[in-house]
């Protein structure tokens, strides 16, 4: 059985007051997500019992960190079901695996005419470096549309993808609309006329199984800090044969096999896209991180979620002048943003926080999509393993304390 406050013993930072007397209700997790305590210990564990640089030294110290560092990314690789422990690359975090891709398969396989599909629901990761990449080789960019709901317009792929479409990156969960899109549906229509599909799993792999052989996926990339783990690392998993024939990123140290006055040999994968001294500690503690979500079973977090996540729907859809952007049910992941008509967001978030409610209010790194929604700005209250139906009860209150303390009728 899910026991939450069983869960929420593993958070330290639960137990705080944010302000005296006041205790911390955390529903900004999907900005990032706290750290339990077998997290932060193996990461101490490591500074204070084993720290040195990996794949260097042959003394003991380098040996043991080299191999927990190794043993995170077979965590990993089993975690998302990859076929290969290679095939994880440690990155920086999700806007680095897209920097990544952009720069070192984008620069070799886009030309002029060519072009790339996003969607409307994308964060700013997943536009940028696309749009640096097609202004850099005369490419286009399209976006599939959304309809009103914050769901694609799945209907007019045929549309959209075409034998121009070189690439399709898309989220599988939107981080302001909440959607969680039809993965494999996608890399399949992406397959169809030839492209490549890449997606954003920053807001999937902290909440539901990933399965990158089911979804068929060419690219994915997600951060440790919104599931339980370290700021500073993320993961970008590719298909071996498309990782094998691209140039490496970063370079330097570690990502050569040889190097001579007049060229190099770069290194094996993954390392040839890991340049320099890596982030050790965060490796360690995003392995602590995986082993942490697996003995909760991600099955379980996932339906814990939804329960909050509907529970949360209807109470805030009860909320005079409140306008809840996304899909309703199945579709939508463990969060909730939102407008109340007379209150900035902004004004939302200051009033919430003196009752100790962390939220989220502005753009979320996603201006696109809410010109889109014709807003500037929304709320957002995000929830995760440790989010209990009191605190939804607790955010509910403020909401409507909130209408209060600006005369709203
Ligand atoms: N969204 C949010 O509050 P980084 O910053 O690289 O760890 O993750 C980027 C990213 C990519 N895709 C999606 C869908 C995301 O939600 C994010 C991060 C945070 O919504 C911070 S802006």
């Amino acid at each position: 059985m899910y026991d939450v406050e069983r869960i929420r013993d593993d958070f330290p930072i639960l137990k705080t007051e944010v302000y005296p007397g006041v205790p911390l209700v955390y529903l900004d997790s999907a900005a990032s997500s706290q750290k339990p305590l077998t997290v932060i210990r193996a990461m101490d564990d490591y500074y204070e019992h084993y720290h040195a640089n990996v794949h260097r030294g042959v003394h003991r110290l380098s040996e043991l960190a080299t191999t927990e560092y190794e043993a995170a990314r077979e965590k990993i690789a089993r975690f998302v079901n990859a076929p290969e422990i290679e095939q994880i690359i440690y990155v920086g975090n999700a806007t680095e695996g897209f920097n990544l891709v952009a720069y070192a398969w984008g620069r070799a396989n886009i030309g002029s005419g060519d072009e790339i599909l996003l969607t409307e629901l994308e964060h700013h990761a997943n536009i940028v470096p696309w749009q640096i990449l097609a202004e850099e080789k005369g490419a286009t960019l399209r976006y599939l549309p959304i309809l009103d709901d914050g769901t694609l317009a799945i209907e007019r792929l045929g549309e959209f993808l075409t034998e121009r479409t070189k690439l399709f990156s898309f989220t599988a969960a939107s981080n302001v609309a909440g959607t969680i899109t039809p993965v494999r549906e996608l890399v399949d229509a992406a397959h169809s006329v030839g492209a490549l599909a890449m997606v954003d799993a920053a807001q999937l792999a902290p909440h539901m199984p990933v399965d990158v052989q089911a979804m068929d996926c060419d690219f994915l990339a997600f951060s440790s800090h919104k599931m339980c783990g370290p700021t500073g690392i993320g993961i970008l998993y590719g298909k071996r044969h498309l990782l094998e024939t691209m140039p490496p990123f970063m370079s330097g140290g570690d990502m050569i096999r040889r190097v001579t006055f007049d060229g190099f040999v770069p290194n094996d994968l993954p390392w040839k896209f890991e340049a320099g001294t890596p982030r050790i500690a965060e490796a360690v503690g995003l392995g602590a991180a995986i082993d942490y979500l697996s003995s909760l079973g991600m099955d379980a977090v996932h339906e814990h979620e939804r329960a909050v996540t509907d529970y949360a729907f209807e109470a805030l859809s009860d909320i005079p002048g409140i306008r809840i952007i996304g899909p309703l049910g199945s579709q939508r992941g463990g969060l909730i943003s939102f407008t109340l008509a007379g209150l900035h967001p902004h004004d939302i978030a200051e009033i919430l926080d003196k009752k100790g409610i962390a939220i989220r209010a502005g753009h979320h790194c996603a201006m696109p999509l809410h010109q889109r929604l014709g807003l500037s700005a929304t709320a957002r209250a995000s929830f995760y393993v440790h989010t209990t139906f009191e605190e939804i009860d607790q955010l509910t209150a403020a909401l409507h304390h909130a209408r209060s303390v600006f005369k709203l009728k």
